[in-house]
């Protein structure tokens, strides 16, 4: 675009912001809110005007890039492409398909192209060694999902807009915007709360941005968030408050829980989670007898070594409380593109556990091993050990714990390539990088956020700058790939149908897919005239795709379901194109029992492994309180991950890459504000400036992930000289939540110290 204003979604975090850019004589002017978009309204984070660094960020790569014996070449595409081709499949025919591993970053789930590509890569790779951010994240989330809903995607929203209490335990959504739960405009939202007399309720063990909105504040010990949840389904029963309300013809096992929770009183846990027993109480009660409440945790609850069981009661508490699929509660949602819809008829809601990690036999969920144990499958030789290693959009030297171990494993790998336009921490040990256009030389729908939206809304941007006839999108990297891995399985030639499906695939690319998911959904129209068009193609396409992609269920799907009829009409591409500020599609609204995926049609309560893992808890209320220092990290809303570093606009200003500690254990360490300490643990060391504040819990202290670009052999000039120190160095990967397989990222215990103190003793 030479001049005028392009709408988009801003596809940086989960909040999917609507973003107005003004563009001048090719380049961009401005990036502003755009007032137009519906669900946010003209917010903006400060992160959106990095789209523009982003784009003409220098160090960006364009062309592919080979390491070589005197450093990185760049190389063609056929080239790269037959090289990377050619390498994989060796690998796979001596050491057979799982030993090729793969990792998918977090930025795959903001790119529909990314998303629509990869099932097909991964098939092609044919390997069991997958790996994703998922492990460090919202697993537990995806594993309670399943087990109560049925479905690993069907997540309950906070009905934030309507809601009279919003009590916010292990998020911080002033500085996340939001998680599991897009919300553009936290700020806004929660003042609208207040305003209309609600509350907000904040437990953490920080003191943190958000907290210091509400109305009530709760320190909590990292860790024990499962045993306060347990007291307050144990007061719920003892004082009689259960009432689940509209739910209640859906659910089963309410006895279970209720036995599961007698152990658990709120004088029980008080020490260890560090609230007092009545106020844990209190806690129960507000939930229970505010008729508006949602219950929410992220991150805070779910890494952490209870974060299956604490994410599992959250659904658990909403439920019991009779908040489930209530106005103003946590409700599902009803996307223009119903991915959870299209998995359940393709047959794939979600799995767990068919089978287990080779070194740690450790569980799969959705055919991914954790990614702490990325290294275990790397470094411990045998049969099934992985040689070779692909990364897609992700950075798990910085991401995943132990990356010093991480550090070992990639640097001792027969091949690597990495699908990335930076070369960072994990890239820098690739053989061949390949990077796809930047974001806004792509078209962008969010497949994904729309699912966890707070409002129902659809919306499609186009590409802002047309991509130079010598870059490759993600989707087109990851298809060409998969289209030569297959040609190389199948002895250099496949069928002529399978061969015309890849073509067809790669001609058609996903928006013309987004199109037929648009028609074919809740506020769909019918195909009509273009049917004929792309019927063959899809026809081709549907040939190559795996048994259960999602697109398989599309067949079925039709927006004259029975479910649908209440539901406006007419989504298509060609719709949203025209609305490019994006549709309103309408507040979240009650739908149950239509959208439990289980085979029994009932919400299952208390799932059999949430029971067993209690045997844990159990133990750990027995074991006295510990009171070593326990490590949990931080977002900022400047940063995003470990990869918006680059941008000076960004990172400038005070240093955020800091050691958060209350002022009693500063002075009981000898740490003053300023000085740098050095963090350990048996994964390694860090040295980080420390900063005192009381917002920290005493006993806990605070690092941000993502930091620690001072590696040698990357190339982002900016983050470089930001370098910070990785938490994740620090981070164990042999602590893992058993029940999930989730990385613990907060609450591990790690010994603090004065760094200079102890290399002027070593010198004297
Ligand atoms: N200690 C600790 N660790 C954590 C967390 C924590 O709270 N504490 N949080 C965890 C969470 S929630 C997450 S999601 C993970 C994130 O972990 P990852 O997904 O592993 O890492 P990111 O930092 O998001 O890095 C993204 C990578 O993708 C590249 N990239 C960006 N956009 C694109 C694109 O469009 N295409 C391609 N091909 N590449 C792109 C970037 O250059 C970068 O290399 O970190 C986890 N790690
Ligand atoms: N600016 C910015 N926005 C982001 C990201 C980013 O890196 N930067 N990352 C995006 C991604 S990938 C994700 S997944 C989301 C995450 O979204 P959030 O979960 O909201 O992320 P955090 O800000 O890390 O909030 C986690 C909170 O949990 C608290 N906590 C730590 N340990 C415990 C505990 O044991 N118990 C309790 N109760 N609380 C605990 C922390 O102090 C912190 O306040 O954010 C997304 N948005
Ligand atoms: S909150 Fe910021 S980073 Fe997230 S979508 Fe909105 S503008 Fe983009
Ligand atoms: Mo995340």
């Amino acid at each position: 675009m030479e001049n005028g204003t392009h709408y988009r979604t801003c596809h940086l975090c989960e909040a999917m912001c609507g973003v107005a850019i003004e563009m001048k004589s090719g380049r961009i002017a401005s990036i502003k809110g755009d007032d137009n978009d519906p669900l946010s309204h003209g917010h903006i984070c400060p992160k959106a005007i990095a789209l523009q660094d982003l784009h003409e960020d220098p160090d960006r790569l364009k062309k592919p890039i080979r390491r070589t014996s005197t450093g990185w070449q760049q190389m063609e595409w056929d080239e790269a492409f037959d090289l990377v081709a050619e390498r994989l499949h060796e690998v796979r025919k001596q050491h057979g398909k799982n030993a090729i591993g793969v990792y998918q970053g977090n930025p795959n789930v903001h790119n529909h192209g990314a998303m629509i590509a990869s099932l097909p890569f991964l098939r092609a790779i044919g390997s069991q060694n997958r790996f994703s951010a998922t492990s460090n994240d919202q697993l537990p989330h995806m594993l309670a999902s399943l087990e109560m809903f049925g479905h690993q995607i069907l997540f309950p929203i906070p009905d934030i807009d309507r809601t009279d209490l919003f009590m916010c335990i292990g998020a911080n959504p002033m500085a996340s915007n939001g998680s599991l739960m897009t919300v553009p405009d936290i700020r806004g939202r929660l003042k609208a709360l207040k305003s209309r007399g609600g509350k907000l309720v904040v437990i953490d063990p920080r003191n943190t941005e958000t907290a210091k909105l509400a109305d009530e504040f709760h320190f909590v010990r990292p860790g024990s968030d499962a045993l306060l949840l347990m007291a307050m389904v144990n007061t719920l029963f003892a004082e009689d408050r259960v009432d689940p309300g509209h739910a209640e013809p859906w659910i089963k096992d309410i006895d279970l829980i209720r036995l599961a929770a007698l152990p658990f009183t709120p004088d029980a846990v008080s020490a260890h989670t560090g609230l007092m027993p009545e106020a844990i109480r209190d806690l129960a009660r507000q939930l229970a007898t505010t008729p508006k409440a949602a219950l929410y945790g992220r991150i805070g609850t779910s890494t952490q070594a209870h974060g299956g069981v604490a994410t599992w009661l959250i659904y658990v508490l909403n439920i019991l409380t009779g908040k489930l699929d209530t106005t103003g509660g946590v409700m599902f949602t009803q996307p223009a593109i119903d991915m959870v819809e299209l998995g359940a008829m393709s047959g794939q809601k979600g799995h767990f556990g068919r089978r287990t990690s080779r070194v740690k036999g450790l569980p799969e969920f959705g055919g991914e091993y954790p990614s702490s144990t990325i290294a275990d499958e790397i470094l411990t030789p045998g049969e099934g050990q992985i040689k070779a290693f692909v990364t897609v959009a992700g950075n798990p030297l910085l991401s995943s714990p132990n990356g010093g171990r991480l550090e070992e494993a990639f640097s001792g790998l027969e091949f690597m390539v990495s699908v990335d336009y930076y070369l960072n921490e994990t890239t820098r040990h690739a053989d061949v990088i390949l990077p796809p256009t930047a974001a806004l030389e792509r078209s962008h729908y969010d497949l994904i956020f729309s699912m966890f939206a707070v409002r129902n809304t659809a919306k499609y941007s186009e590409a802002l700058f047309k991509p130079s006839p010598d870059a490759r999108h993600d989707w087109q990297i990851m298809l060409e790939l998969a289209h030569r891995l297959e040609k190389k399985r199948k002895g250099g030639r496949l069928p002529l149908r399978a061969e015309a499906g890849w073509r067809a695939f790669k001609q058609l690319g996903p928006d013309p897919l987004l199109d037929i998911m648009l028609r074919s959904g809740p506020y769909g129209t019918e195909l009509g005239p273009a049917k004929p068009l792309i019927q063959p193609a899809m026809d081709l396409l549907m040939g190559i795709l795996p048994e259960r992609h999602p697109l398989k269920g599309l067949a079925r799907l039709s927006p004259l379901d029975r479910r649908w009829r209440d539901l406006p009409k007419g989504l298509s591409l060609s719709a949203l194109k025209a609305n490019p500020s994006g549709i309103d599609l309408g507040p979240l609204r009650p739908c149950l029992p239509d959208r439990i995926y289980t085979r029994d049609g009932k919400i299952n309560l208390a799932p059999r492994r949430y029971l067993r893992d209690l045997d844990r808890l159990i133990a750990r209320l027995e074991t006295p309180a510990s009171d070593e220092l326990m490590l949990i990290g931080r977002r900022h809303v400047r940063s995003n991950n470990s990869w918006m570093h680059n941008s000076q606009r960004l990172v400038k200003g005070k240093d955020r890459c800091t050691m958060m500690i209350h002022p009693t254990d500063a002075s009981r360490l000898g740490l003053l504000e300023g000085d740098a300490a050095e963090l350990s643990t048996d994964a390694g060391k860090i040295v980080v400036p420390v900063e005192i504040t009381e917002d920290m819990m005493p006993g806990v202290i605070s690092v941000p992930h993502g930091w620690g670009h001072s590696r040698m052999g990357t190339r982002q000039a900016v983050a470089e000289a930001h370098a910070g120190a990785s938490i994740n160095d620090i981070i164990r990967d042999d602590q893992i939540d058993p029940l999930s397989g989730t990385s613990v990222l907060n609450g591990q215990t790690v010994h603090v110290k004065a760094w200079k103190a102890e290399r002027s003793r070593k010198r004297a």
